[in-house]
C-alpha cells in the first residue's frame, strides 16, 4: 500500500477522512519537531544526509534513498497492511477475530505497554545525539542519522495510537513522551537502559546490537497483539529496525577486526600496546559487551511476572513468533528457573509457563545475541588468535527480577559483595577504559577517510562505494 505524502503527515492510514485526529496529530507535529531540533541530533541538521524513507510499507517501496537534511525527513503513520483473516493467536481468547477497537478493560493495559514502548524511541535519539561530531566516518555517521530519523518515526507510530484509540490520556500521554528526557534526574525515561549515556561509538554498536534487539523482540511480542493496529504498526516497524542491528553487528565486527590487525603488525596481545597504537583491546571490547548485554536483559522485565501472565491471557502481548509454538494457551505447563537460594546459591524453581513469558522471551533473545558473538569470534580465530568474546550470564549484574542485586561472576556463579566491588573493573568498563575509548573519538569527517580504530566496512550503502559522500556538510 503507497503511502499519501501529499499530507502533512505522510500517512497509510487514509488521515485525511479522519479530521479530528489529523488536527490532532497537527498539534503535536510541531511540539515534535521542537523537541528533534533541541535534543535530536546536535548540529548536522542543515548536512544532506543519504538516507532511506519508506515511501510503501510492501517489501520493494519501504526503502527510498536519497539526500535529505534531517528537520526535511518525513515522518509519518505506516501500518503494515490488513490482513482481513486474522485472528488472535494466542491466550484465552485465541482463535477469535482480532480487535480493531480496544476493548474497555484492556485500556489502561495496553495504553502502558504503548507508553513504555514509545519512551524508548526517542530516549535513544537523545541518548546519541553527541555521537555525530565523532563519527569514525562520513559511513558511520550516515548511519547514525539513519537509526536516529526511524526512532523518531517509531514514536510517531505510538504517538498514532495513542491519538488514534485513546482519546484525552492517549494526547497527554504523547506529550508527555516529548518531556521525560534520558539521564533527567526529575523526568528520567521510563526503562532503564534508556538512562544510560552512549559517549562513544563502541557504546553505540554495543546499543545497536543489544538494545536494539530487545526492540526487535519486544516488537515481535507486540507484532502478536490482538489489537490489531498495534500489530500492523509493529510489523512495520520492525523493518527498520533490522538495520539498527546491522550497524550494531558489523560496527563490532569491523573494531574487532581493526584491533587483529594491530595485534598482527605489532605481534602481540598486550592491551596497553594495542592502546597505544590507537586501536580498541580485545578485553575492553568484552567489557563494554558485558555492560549493555546486561543492561539490556533488564529491559525483558522480571523472571516471574503476573504482569506477563496477564498479557499473554487476555491476548495483549504474545511470545516472539508465537506461531512456532505448538500450545498457544499455554495454562498447563510449568516453566523451570534457577534463583537465588538466600544462601549464597542457587536453586531450581517451577512456575506456571504463562509466569514465565518475559524470561521464554529473553532466552531466545540471548540465543539471537550468541550468532554474533560466534561471528565476531570466527574473525579472531581465522587471525588465529584464542581469545574469545562471551555473552556473561544473564544472572550477572541484573538490575531487575530474581537476580536483581545479587553479586555473581560472569559465569553467573554467586560470590560475596566484596569480591564483586574487587573483580567489577575487570568485568565492566573501568574510568580508565572510558577514557581511552574517549580519547580515540576524533571524528573524521573526510570523504573516503576513517579514524584508526575501526576497520572500514566491507560495502556501502544501496551499492555506493564506502567511500561515497554519505553525508553532505555545508
Ligand atoms: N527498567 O512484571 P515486570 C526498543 C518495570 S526496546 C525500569 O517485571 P513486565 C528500542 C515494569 O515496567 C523495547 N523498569 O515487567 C531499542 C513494571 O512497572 P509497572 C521497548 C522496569 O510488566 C533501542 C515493573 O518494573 N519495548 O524498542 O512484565 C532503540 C514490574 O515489571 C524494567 C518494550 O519494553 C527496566 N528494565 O514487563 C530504540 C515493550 N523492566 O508497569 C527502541 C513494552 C521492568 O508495574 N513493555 N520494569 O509500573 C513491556 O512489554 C513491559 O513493560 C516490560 C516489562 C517488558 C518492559
Amino acid at each position: 500500500m503507497s503511502i499519501n505524502y501529499q499530507d502533512r503527515i505522510p500517512n497509510n492510514v487514509d488521515l485525511g477522512s479522519n479530521r479530528t485526529l489529523q488536527r490532532a496529530l497537527e498539534h503535536w507535529q510541531p511540539e515534535f519537531l521542537n523537541w528533534w531540533q533541541e535534543l535530536g541530533p546536535r548540529d548536522f541538521q542543515v548536512a544532506d544526509v543519504y538516507l532511506r524513507t519508506a515511501t510503501s510499507v510492501d517489501a520493494k517501496g519501504w526503502a527510498t534513498y536519497g539526500y535529505v537534511r534531517m528537520p526535511d525527513y518525513r515522518w509519518g503513520i505506516f501500518l503494515a497492511d490488513r490482513d482481513a483473516e486474522r485472528r488472535i493467536g494466542f491466550g484465552d481468547s485465541y482463535g477469535q477475530e482480532v480487535w480493531q477497537q480496544i476493548p474497555g478493560e484492556y485500556r489502561a493495559t495496553l495504553r502502558r505497554l504503548i507508553v513504555t514502548q514509545g519512551d524508548t524511541e526517542p530516549a535513544s535519539v537523545e541518548q546519541q545525539r553527541m555521537l555525530g561530531h565523532i563519527a569514525p566516518s562520513l559511513y558511520d555517521m550516515r548511519n547514525l542519522f539513519q537509526v536516529n530519523v526511524e526512532e523518531g518515526r517509531h514514536l510517531w507510530a505510538m504517538v498514532y495510537l495513542l491519538h488514534a484509540y485513546f482519546g484525552r490520556d492517549g494526547r497527554e500521554e504523547a506529550e508527555e513522551l516529548l518531556e521525560r528526557h534520558s539521564g533527567d534526574a526529575d523526568k528520567p525515561r521510563i526503562l532503564g537502559t534508556f538512562n544510560e549515556p552512549i559517549r562513544d561509538w563502541l557504546s553505540f554498536f554495543m546499543f545497536t546490537y543489544f538494545t536494539d534487539r530487545d526492540g526487535k523482540f519486544q516488537l515481535k511480542s507486540l507484532a502478536e497483539s490482538s489489537f490489531d493496529p498495534l500489530a500492523r504498526t509493529c510489523s512495520f516497524m520492525l523493518t527498520e529496525e533490522a538495520h539498527h542491528m546491522f550497524v550494531g553487528d558489523t560496527g563490532i565486527n569491523r573494531v574487532v577486526r581493526r584491533t587483529l590487525e594491530v595485534m598482527k603488525e605489532l605481534n602481540t596481545e598486550d592491551p596497553v600496546a594495542i592502546r597505544n597504537a590507537g586501536a580498541i583491546d580485545l578485553p575492553t571490547v568484552q567489557k563494554y559487551l558485558n555492560f549493555w548485554f546486561s543492561s539490556s536483559l533488564d529491559l525483558f522485565g522480571s523472571e516471574t511476572s503476573s504482569n506477563a501472565a496477564s498479557y499473554f491471557a487476555n491476548g495483549l502481548k504474545g511470545r516472539p513468533d508465537e506461531s512456532r509454538y505448538e500450545d498457544h494457551i499455554a495454562t498447563d505447563q510449568v516453566y523451570s528457573l534457577e534463583v537465588p537460594n538466600g544462601n549464597g546459591g542457587i536453586k531450581t524453581e517451577e512456575i506456571p509457563m504463562r509466569n514465565a513469558m518475559n524470561d521464554v522471551t529473553r532466552g531466545s533473545y540471548v540465543k539471537d545475541c550468541d550468532m554474533g558473538v560466534t561471528r565476531w569470534n570466527r574473525v579472531i580465530e581465522k587471525a588465529g588468535y584464542s581469545f574469545r568474546l562471551s555473552l556473561p550470564s544473564t544472572r550477572f549484574r541484573r538490575n531487575i527480577g530474581s537476580w536483581a542485586g545479587v553479586p555473581t561472576d560472569p559465569t553467573g556463579k554467586p560470590i560475596a559483595q566484596d569480591e564483586f566491588n574487587t573483580q567489577i573493573g575487570n568485568w565492566l568498563p573501568s574510568d580508565s577504559d572510558r577514557a581511552h575509548i574517549m580519547s580515540l573519538m576524533h571524528g573524521v569527517h573526510e570523504q573516503g577517510k576513517m579514524a584508526a580504530w575501526i576497520a572500514p566496512p566491507d560495502r556501502g550503502i544501496n551499492n555506493n562505494p564506502v567511500d561515497y559522500e554519505y553525508v553532505k556538510m555545508h
